[in-house]
């Protein structure tokens, strides 16, 4: 299958396996210290649904309108200085209001909603889009195939945003399920830019239903596993708990440890080299013991200078790497 792309936008670059908000962040930190352009983010669509009839992609969104800098700095999602005069009317007419779309968010949604009607796929659309918001790191779409993360509750099985946003992360988790996953496939480009990446980075996104997704697509983990340059992971999680989301109890029902040892054993075989929080310093020697090396740094990124920090030190590290 061919690449979509042009080989200069996903050949020799850094590679970002990216959810949301804690991967936008970090991509905004190494966008400041290394030329974009040498910089390649595959994201989770599983997070993907369809609300009003459009199709919405959040990580996609939210890499990108943070990259553009135009990200509602508090959310993390949605746009600065957005309003909601649309969401107002649909609640008046009665329509779902569960899910806020803003007005100048409304437009993204609208227009890649047009653009699948006329044939275009995701990765041409984000990539349409982030040229035109002057992003020059590369945005990949994970998958051109509709994979949806459900989750399963003691009240029966939701859509992740419904989950989420809707029941705001109540209900017990029974199970994870990424609906599609069985005949998906990464993207051509995808499977290019992991094939000839200089290192891979992890970012520190939900292991389960964000960085899981992409994972969990056919020849994903098997290329990362067999590659010849070095892989890193950020841990999500600092001090127990995690910075954003609804990770902690996910972990849980997976079974998977809540703190950076248990992230480290989860991507164990996938990587090189672990990022953990100077909070979590005394993990490090376990975390070596798995047989990774192990970098103890501030990987709060509450600011640009932070974002920047954390970006370096990751490119530093990962230059150790053998
Ligand atoms: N998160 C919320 O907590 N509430 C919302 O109403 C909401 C709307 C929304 C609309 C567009 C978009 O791109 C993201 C949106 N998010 C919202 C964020 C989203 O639910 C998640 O944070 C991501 O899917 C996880 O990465």
């Amino acid at each position: 299958m061919e690449t979509q792309l042009s080989h200069n936008d996903i050949t020799h670059k850094t590679v970002v396996l990216s959810g949301g908000v804690g991967a936008a962040r970090f991509l905004a930190g190494l966008n400041q210290i290394v030329d974009p352009t040498s910089i390649c983010a595959i994201i989770n669509t599983g997070d993907d649904i369809e609300f009003h009839g459009l199709v919405i992609s959040p990580d996609i969104d939210i890499v990108m309108c943070t990259l553009a800098g135009i990200i509602h700095p508090g959310q993390g999602w949605g746009i600065i200085d957005d309003s909601d005069h649309c969401m107002s009317m649909l609640r008046t007419l009665g329509a779902p209001d569960w899910f806020m779309l803003g007005d100048k968010d409304l437009a993204l949604h609208i227009q890649r909603t047009a653009l699948r009607k006329q044939g275009l796929n995701e990765t041409q659309i984000t990539d349409r889009f982030r040229r035109a918001f002057g992003v020059n790191v590369t945005l990949l779409p994970m998958t051109h195939d509709s994979v949806q993360t459900h989750i399963n509750t003691p009240a029966g099985e939701v859509h992740f945003q419904e989950y989420l946003v809707r029941d705001r992360a109540k209900s017990q988790i029974t199970g994870i399920h990424y609906h599609g996953i069985t005949g998906a496939h990464a993207t051509p480009d995808v499977l290019h830019s992991l094939r000839s990446a200089t290192g891979i980075i992890i970012a520190p996104s939900n292991p389960l239903v964000s960085v899981g997704t992409i994972l969990a697509l056919p020849n994903v983990r098997q290329l990362i596993a067999q590659r010849h340059v070095p892989a890193i992971a950020i841990s999500p999680i600092v001090g127990g708990a995690a910075i954003k989301g609804p990770a902690v109890a996910m972990l849980n029902y997976a079974g998977i440890e809540v703190s950076a040892l248990g992230i480290a054993r989860h991507y164990q075989g996938l990587i090189d080299g672990m990022v953990i929080d100077n909070v979590d310093a005394a993990l490090a020697p376990a975390i070596e013991a798995l047989g990774m090396a192990v970098c103890v740094t501030d990987t709060i990124m509450s600011d640009d200078m932070r974002k920047a920090h954390l970006a370096r030190t990751c490119m530093e590290f990962m230059a150790t790497l053998p």
